[in-house]
């Protein structure tokens, strides 16, 4: 028996449900003054579907006295403490953007930023080109392809991840730049643009490079394949640039455009580079048809392998739409075309990205896209209307059926997050009010009320998980992995020997998950699922 809340907490004035796995009165109990400030019954809510249990919700909203809690069952069952207060994510969005100051490669982690996380500079030799590595071409060309941020667990870094990971925070700061002024420390804390933004350029500047001298974007640099347990800078293994992706040359057109607007008054050299850059990449993408991407033969490194470039060709041409005036006409044309698609337009992950494109569309102040608008406007309410429905029927609030539980399912939760907080900002007040809740209730599955009463950030709540697969984290002998790492979260069909060993065949889809180093399917960590959390945060923040 088991009382699921949110572990970091609620914020006062906002709704405040936890969810039970059995029948019971309750009380909420002051953890400092053990005083009872409300008691009540849980209400039904009956089976869920993603969890496989009975669900009890026991809604404490009349609370709006800040202080720490728990909630008591008078069976004796309690629950974790949690914050009620005003500004109760603050430190947890410092968090999970300063994690990716730990996903620097090419430079040392000093002590004064990283504090006992320290490491050497890594990955700081020349690469190469694959076929030049297979083929063991004497004297190959080499490049400097050093920077960014590991992609994840591993010291990888990939074009259209980095790309994602870059838009959800860049458009954070777009619609929120007033709650993402926080002071990270990292090196660049002090100078005259917000962290951030520094943070963000560090992977920006990495990015950069990855595009090839006609224009095509490498779809990822990585060693052949993955490194073991070790430090970062103990890898010593040839990094290899690997070809061009449509994929990733329209996910960065899309992104250097955007950055080129978000950096316009700090930075205008670097503003123009980044809109030549996605003006360069935009060319290539008319010339050439789709170029997927799939490893050689022996390579096991991330693939992101992508069906379709098209949701990823819809963004760019939205981006540049409202980014490059000049050259208007040519992008209307193509988001006339794609827009007509039978696409998803509501998605913000790395296979799908048509979600930025109705996210631009729709906030662009110019109104570029002009009648478009109207149907991007229409298809964003549909889904939120549906993620409202969802939630309405699950025990958990939760907008998720149990097939949406894919590997990194804890994308989905927060990408949907996202949505709804788009659909909160373009809504007059009370319609606004319920999307803000519906995106709150992602954020309370996070951090901790499901079924596994497990907060998905390191650090954040009593029982947060604490063992994410991350080389420096096994290797850096440690106790506590840093804070602010969202796991990728239960996946339906696990696929690591750690998972499959430790789920039992027909478990719930909520419940396919194990905080182990070696569940790389269901507990890696990655820089575009910190992100989304970031703009989650910001949100939620005063
Ligand atoms: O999220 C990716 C998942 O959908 C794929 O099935 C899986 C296997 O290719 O890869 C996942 O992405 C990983 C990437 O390949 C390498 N960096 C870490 C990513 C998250 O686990
Ligand atoms: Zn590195």
């Amino acid at each position: 028996m088991q009382i699921y809340v949110n572990q970091v907490g609620y914020p006062q004035n906002a709704r405040k449900v936890a969810a039970a796995n059995f029948p019971c009165h309750f009380q909420l109990i002051n953890a400092l003054t053990k005083q009872c400030a409300l008691d009540g019954t849980a209400r039904t809510k009956g089976f869920d579907d993603c969890s496989g249990e009975e669900v009890y919700q026991i809604d404490f909203s009349d609370v709006t006295v800040p202080g720490s809690y728990y909630i008591l069952a008078e069976n004796g069952v309690q629950s974790h403490v949690f914050q009620i207060g005003e500004n109760v994510y603050e430190s947890l969005k410092t968090a999970v953007i300063k994690a990716l100051y730990f996903q620097r490669c090419g430079c040392e982690l000093t002590e004064k930023h990283a504090g006992v996380y320290t490491h050497k500079a890594c990955h700081t030799t020349p690469s190469v080109f694959l076929d030049d590595y297979i083929n063991k071409v004497p004297d190959p060309q080499q490049l400097d392809m050093t920077g960014g941020w590991h992609d994840a667990g591993d010291f990888g870094r990939y074009s259209s991840p980095a790309a994602v990971a870059l838009a959800h925070l860049l458009y954070a700061y777009e619609l929120f730049p007033d709650k993402l002024q926080m002071d990270l420390n990292i090196p660049e804390s002090g100078n005259d643009m917000p962290d951030l933004l520094n943070e963000c350029l560090y992977e920006l500047t990495w990015l950069m490079k990855m595009q090839a001298p006609d224009g095509g974007v490498y779809h990822k640099l990585t060693s052949f394949s993955h490194a073991g347990f070790i430090m970062p800078e103990e890898d010593s293994a040839q990094f290899l640039i690997y070809p061009v992706s449509s994929m990733a040359t329209a996910d960065f057109a899309a992104v250097m455009a955007l950055a080129s607007r978000v950096y316009a008054p700090f930075r205008s050299d670097f503003s123009e580079q980044a809109l030549t850059a996605a003006k360069k990449a935009w060319s290539w993408l008319d010339s050439n048809p789709y170029v997927g991407f799939h490893n050689p033969a022996g390579s096991n490194t991330g693939e992101y392998d992508d069906e379709s470039d098209l949701d990823e060709r819809l963004w760019a041409s939205a981006e540049l739409l409202r980014t490059d005036k000049e050259n208007a006409a040519a992008y209307i044309e193509k988001l006339k075309e794609y827009s007509a698609l039978p696409i998803s337009k509501t998605d913000f992950g790395w296979t799908d990205v048509s979600g930025f494109a109705t996210l631009t569309i729709l906030f662009d102040p110019d109104h570029s896209a002009g009648d478009f608008e109207a149907d991007y406007k229409k298809v964003l309410f549909a889904e939120a209307d549906r993620l409202c429905k969802l939630q309405a029927g699950s025990g958990y609030q939760l907008a998720m059926q149990p097939e949406d539980f894919v590997w990194g399912s804890n994308m989905v939760v927060c990408n949907r997050s996202m949505l709804l907080i788009l659909a909160s900002l373009l809504s007059d007040s009370i319609e606004a009010a319920a999307y803000r809740e519906a995106a709150l209730n992602q954020l309370h599955y996070l951090l901790g009320r499901n079924a596994m009463d497990t907060s998905y950030v390191t650090g954040f709540g009593e029982n947060a998980f604490k063992n994410p697969h991350n080389r420096p984290t096994y290797a850096d002998g440690i106790e506590l992995p840093m804070p602010g790492w969202v796991s990728g979260g239960p996946f339906k069909a696990p696929c690591d020997e750690a998972a499959i060993e430790r789920i039992p065949a027909g478990t719930p889809p909520m419940k396919c998950y194990v905080d182990h180093v070696d569940s790389y399917s269901t507990n890696e960590i990655t820089i575009y699922w910190n992100s989304p959390v970031a703009f989650m945060t910001a949100f939620f923040s005063k």
